[in-house]
């Protein structure tokens, strides 16, 4: 087995992406770049697990490499591509079908949180999405994944589903992955409630700040942001059992480099509309250059989809090799 460090991730390219995929992602990805191989996905095949609009899809797509790439992803360093552009993730996602065990999905709580009530509607794609996010990570044996907190047990699921594979098959060929979960912004809430995640598919556009919003959008979402009557407490541990407050302190924090105890220290006793005009300074300084810089990319998508077809190509060579050994190992003439 290779010795060298091998980073995967990826976003699925289902709307804007927002200061959650920034701040729990995509602003690692880009710290990882110096230590790392790195490989950066846009995963289209995960998106589709929920309908997507065809040329929205093509739109969104393009969209998320020119966010990743905005925020500081060099494809020439890494690898950036999407995900339907290498044929290994699905092939490598139907033998881990009949590797993971029912029991095993069943448990997935992101999959109890999205279908709610309507499981029984639910794509049998998104039932199995983590057998398919294990090969994503698995078809390039991959060592290391940063994700937010919200993707560790999926993370987990991978690492069972390669110990299982190279138990069965008496074979080392699967790394078991480390996550990598850095910093204050490993989970951005929901602006509207701060007990849900921020998501792309919340309904409300105020429930996050996309990173296509110019400095008066996310102006006007800071400030109708929920909050609590109370001012900002001496240390973090005055922030336990508000979760609106805990949020926005800890994305200040992040936004800063700073932890929310040194946040809480520096606005003590600061009501909330003092403390949001301070997070809109911030928020506006960080996210406006990636917001120009993503308009620059998108006003030429022929380019977006050249750097797409290289890096699909370049992570088509390492899958191949890997690929085949796994087929072998199987069985498979
Ligand atoms: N709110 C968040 N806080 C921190 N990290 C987040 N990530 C997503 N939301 C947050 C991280 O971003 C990476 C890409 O995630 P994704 O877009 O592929 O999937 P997701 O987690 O399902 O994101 P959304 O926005 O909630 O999408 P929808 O609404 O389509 O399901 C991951 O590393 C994730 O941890």
């Amino acid at each position: 087995m290779s010795d060298q460090k091998r980073v995967f991730s990826g976003a699925q390219p289902t709307g804007n992406m927002h200061l959650g995929n920034y701040l729990g992602a995509f602003r690692n990805w880009v710290k990882l770049q110096d230590d790392y191989e790195c490989i950066y996905c846009v995963v289209d095949m995960h998106a589709i697990t929920t309908w997507q609009d065809p040329a929205t899809l093509t739109q969104q797509t393009r969209e998320a490499a020119a966010a990743y790439i905005a925020t500081g992803v060099d494809p020439e360093k890494s690898i950036l591509f999407n995900q339907s552009r290498v044929p290994g993730h699905a092939e490598l996602a139907w033998i881990f079908n009949c590797v993971a065990r029912l029991g095993w999905l069943n448990r997935m709580t992101q999959f109890k949180d999205k279908v709610g009530k309507n499981r029984e509607k639910a794509s049998c794609g998104l039932y199995v999405y983590p057998n398919l996010m294990a090969a994503d990570i698995l078809l390039y044996k991959a060592t290391h994944v940063p994700v937010g907190q919200d993707q560790k047990q999926h993370l987990e699921l991978t690492r069972d589903i390669a110990t299982k594979f190279n138990h069965d098959f008496k074979t080392e060929i699967f790394p078991i992955v480390e996550p990598v979960i850095m910093g204050e912004g490993a989970k951005v809430m929901s602006l509207r409630d701060g007990t849900k995640k921020m998501s792309k598919s919340d309904p409300s556009q105020y429930s996050r700040i996309s990173l296509t919003d110019d400095a008066d959008t996310i102006m006007a979402k800071i400030r109708k942001a929920k909050t609590d009557a109370e001012t900002l407490p001496a240390t973090a541990a005055g922030l336990e059992g508000r979760p609106e407050a805990t949020n926005l302190v800890g994305i200040y924090a992040a936004l800063t480099d700073a932890t929310r105890n040194q946040v809480c220290v520096q606005f003590e006793g600061r009501g909330f509309g003092d403390f949001k005009k301070a997070l809109t300074d911030v928020a506006v300084e960080k996210l406006a250059p990636i917001t120009t810089e993503m308009a620059r990319l998108m006003d030429d998508p022929a380019e977006i989809d050249r750097i797409l077809v290289r890096g699909g190509e370049r992570a088509q060579a390492i899958a191949e090799p890997i690929l085949q050994e796994v087929k072998q190992v199987v069985g498979f003439i």
